[in-house]
């Protein structure tokens, strides 16, 4: 016969009084609105952006980190943030830029032999399959510094940086084709290519610009540089690009701000490059058939420099790569529609959008009906027959996203700090809405691909006065959410970025994003590969050549092995750690202070820590992550010898505090415990729990600890045996540790089932 036993019983009067507490202490909604003077308005803003305690967001945005060479990941509705991806600085907390590995990593994006150790991020992209958002990788530019990283969405850890060997700063990066066989990254401030030097005087002869398309091998989730290429374009300081698709695929779209090909001295009385680049009515967009330019690549037709394959300016107008359409004045955004048959360009200088058409560009085109050539000989399409509208939409406007519904677009405009919905194939503006304030990019659910999702808009707004608590001169930045599922748009809710200046972000929905929670024992996860130093339980041990010392080590709750590692001054120390654990979420850290070491190790993963112990000393190491009850004694001692120490100094005296009585009273203890945790699998092995893959693991996990104990079980006894009270109680004291940590996780998951509604499917048997 079944019976609840006390314990159940006094949860559930626990909860049941829980509940009272809440019903007698809450606020009616009246009440609350009252009290934090809340509109109407304001509550039903609250309530869609809610996501109940447990919740999920529906979904997950990827905000380039600005200065800060990182990416931000938010959820969309609820704006909560849920990681910082370290791209192009060192990030601490995830170990990268502090292990050998990520080091690695960071080192492909150095430059003439430097470290560059931040990024201007500005536009990440992620990967496509036809055009559609797929979830597996994720790319990002680095504005500043000319380099694009590629992110495994995995496991959301960098893998790559490329540098651009022709440019010496971009913009207009990065952008897939849609099925991401190339990231687009165009240039901005024109340089000579290939890092080289020329006098002002040659500007318009020697300084270029170039749209660089970098092949990626989805396979094995990398760029590869050799089979990438260039296409050299005239110095008119390039902005954005975008990918052609579906109707204009194989060609690619890029704008530019300073056609007049000006050169400032302000300091020498000349104008302003402001002055100067502002001149003209228009700008020139380029248009480029790369899958053109990849064949001429492929044929041989490309030039070298340095080491980078470019068709120059004379070859891409003469086969047809390359051709320029006058855009409105100081453009900043190039925007193609989901079916590719329209770009949408807004001039900052200019209050109107334009739209031009595809298939009247595509038919000029074919037709070889240029207006005329530019300097380089570039055919020049006529501005009037390429266009389809001219829209009105404010002063100001940069960036332009897709609407799920055809025909519709946002438009963020900067100098009227507004959003603008319009309808682009009937040029009507259809409503507006104030953003705070000066709003540059603007985002719509997967609003840059072929199938917008609408629902939900993000503006990024510049600048953040009188919104948010003040803490200084230097604001943070302000993403605000919008409704835009109905007629009129709403803001929702205002969110302060406190990491740089985000440009642009991009959000895919939260299901495609499938990432993995551990790793297979032993990777190197800034690889993927298995890693040559990954270490099992058993096989620690520390390997000595000359003044090189290697440490193979494990991780696992609640210790670290080995314990004391003795090095002499002046060894280069190598200390490779393996995560032993396959539970989720039980990373451990390790950290050597004073020798600038912290690694995260995930579980499964393989980590190295490489340092000089230049200094003799004593320093304590620890794991920096909170992993357990006995988190503060996951710590040892890294002896540093002074020279001409002898080895002893590393050595122990062995006390013997404990007597028969101690080891007899920690084993009742075990045994004890052991009750505990009998109960604990009767109740969940009853229970349905294999419906609950989370349970599951813990199981798993719950299961690991339980055998872990065995081994200090057996040497306890043996050592009681041997009346060795000291290493008896000491190994029982363990035993002990790895049966807390059994029933800790037990306890969680049984504390999980019960809130889920877990059905009883066998009757416990009686112990
Ligand atoms: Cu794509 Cu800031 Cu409009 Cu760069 S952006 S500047
Ligand atoms: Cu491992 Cu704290």
């Amino acid at each position: 016969m079944r019976k609840t036993s006390p314990k159940t019983l006094s949860i559930l009067g626990g909860a049941l009084s829980l509940c009272l507490a809440t019903a007698v202490a809450a606020d009616t909604l009246q009440e609350v609105m009252k009290a934090r003077n809340l509109t109407e308005q304001n509550v039903i803003a609250a309530a869609k952006t809610y996501v109940p305690s447990g919740g999920r967001d529906e979904f997950v945005a990827f905000s380039s980190g600005g200065q800060s060479g990182q990416v931000i990941v938010y959820g969309i509705p609820s704006m909560r943030l849920l990681k910082y991806i370290g791209v192009f600085t060192p990030e601490p907390w995830q170990g990268y830029g502090f292990d050998a590995e990520s080091k690695a990593v960071l080192d492909e994006g150095r430059i003439d032999g430097r470290d560059i150790t931040w990024g201007d991020t500005h536009h990440p992209a992620l990967s496509e399959t036809d055009g559609v958002y797929d979830g597996q990788f994720l790319f990002i530019n680095d504005k500043s510094n000319p380099r694009i990283a590629v992110i495994d969405l995995k496991d959301f850890e960098t893998k790559q940086i490329v540098v651009n060997p022709l440019l010496r700063n971009e913009h207009g990066g990065a952008f897939v084709t849609p099925n991401t066989d190339y990231i687009i990254e165009g240039s901005q401030y024109p340089t000579p290519l290939g890092h080289e030097f020329a006098p002002l005087s040659d500007f318009n002869e020697k300084y270029r610009g170039a749209i660089t398309y970098w092949k990626f091998n989805r396979e094995k989730g990398r760029i590869e540089p050799e089979n990438s290429f260039a296409v050299e374009v005239p110095p008119y300081s390039q902005d954005l690009s975008d990918a052609g698709k579906v109707a204009s695929d194989g060609w690619s779209f890029t704008n530019s701000f300073c056609s007049e090909r000006y050169v400032g001295g302000i300091e020498s009385g000349r104008p302003p490059f402001e002055a100067g680049c502002s001149q003209k009515d228009t700008d020139l967009m380029h248009v480029i058939n790369w899958r053109k330019a990849e064949q001429l690549f492929k044929e041989g037709k490309a030039k070298k420099v340095n080491g980078m394959a470019v068709i120059p300016i004379d070859l891409a107008a003469k086969e047809g790569v390359l051709f320029l359409i006058p855009e409105p004045k100081s453009p900043h955004g190039v925007d193609v529609s989901p079916d590719g048959k329209y770009i949408i360009v807004s001039g900052k200088l200019d209050s109107h959008t334009w739209v031009f058409s595809w298939d009247k560009i595509k038919g000029l085109i074919d037709r070889k009906e240029y207006a005329e050539k530019d300097p380089y000989g570039i055919p020049v399409l006529d501005m009037q027959k390429s266009l389809h509208k001219q829209v009105e939409v404010g002063l100001g406007p940069l960036h332009t996203q897709y609407d799920k519904t055809p025909c519709v677009v946002y438009t963020s405009v900067y100098v009227d700090s507004q959003v603008t919905k319009w309808n682009y194939c009937e040029g009507k503006v259809l409503d507006t809405v104030p953003v705070h304030y000066n709003i540059g990019h603007l985002m719509t659910m997967e609003g840059d691909s072929r199938e917008p999702q609408g629902k939900y808009l993000v503006a990024m707004n510049k600048l953040a006065i009188d919104r948010f608590n003040p803490v200084g001169p230097l604001h943070p930045q302000s993403h605000q959410l919008i409704d835009i599922s109905g007629p009129k748009m709403q803001v929702l809710y205002d969110m302060p970025v406190p990491l740089g200046e985000p440009h642009y972000v991009v959000a895919i929905r939260a299901s495609k994003l499938k990432p993995e929670v551990r790793y297979k024992i032993g990777t190197d996860s800034r690889s993927g590969e298995q890693s040559p130093y990954a270490t099992r339980a058993g096989s620690e041990r520390i390997e000595r050549s000359g003044k090189t010392v290697h440490v193979y080590g494990t991780l696992i709750r609640s210790h670290i092995t080995p314990e004391i590692i003795e090095v002499n001054e002046g060894d280069e120390v190598f200390v490779h750690l393996t995560n032993q654990e396959r539970a989720q979420d039980q990373t451990h850290g390790f950290t050597v202070g004073s020798y600038n070491v912290n690694l995260s190790v995930e579980p499964g993963k393989t980590a190295t820590a490489h340092f000089v112990a230049d200094k003799s000393g004593v320093y304590p190491y620890y794991c920096t992550e909170f992993c357990s009850a006995l988190h503060l004694e996951m710590e040892g001692y890294l002896m540093v010898l002074p020279k001409g120490g002898t080895k002893d100094q590393a050595k122990m005296k062995e006390g013997a505090t404990y007597a028969k009585a101690d080891y007899d009273k920690q084993v009742e203890q075990c045994t004890a415990t052991q009750k505990v945790i009998d109960s604990v699998v009767g109740f969940i092995t009853s229970h349905n729990y294999k419906d609950f893959p989370l349970v599951v693991g813990m199981v798993e996990d719950a299961t690991d600890q339980l055998n872990f104990a065995v081994g200090p079980k057996k040497k306890a006894e043996d050592a009681a045996t041997a009346q060795d009270w000291q290493n008896a109680t000491l190994w029982a004291q363990q035993w002990f540790l790895y049966q807390v940590k059994t029933a800790d996780i037990g306890l969680r998951a049984k504390a999980y089932l019960e809130q889920n509604g877990a059905k009883l499917v066998t009757v416990p048997a009686k112990k």
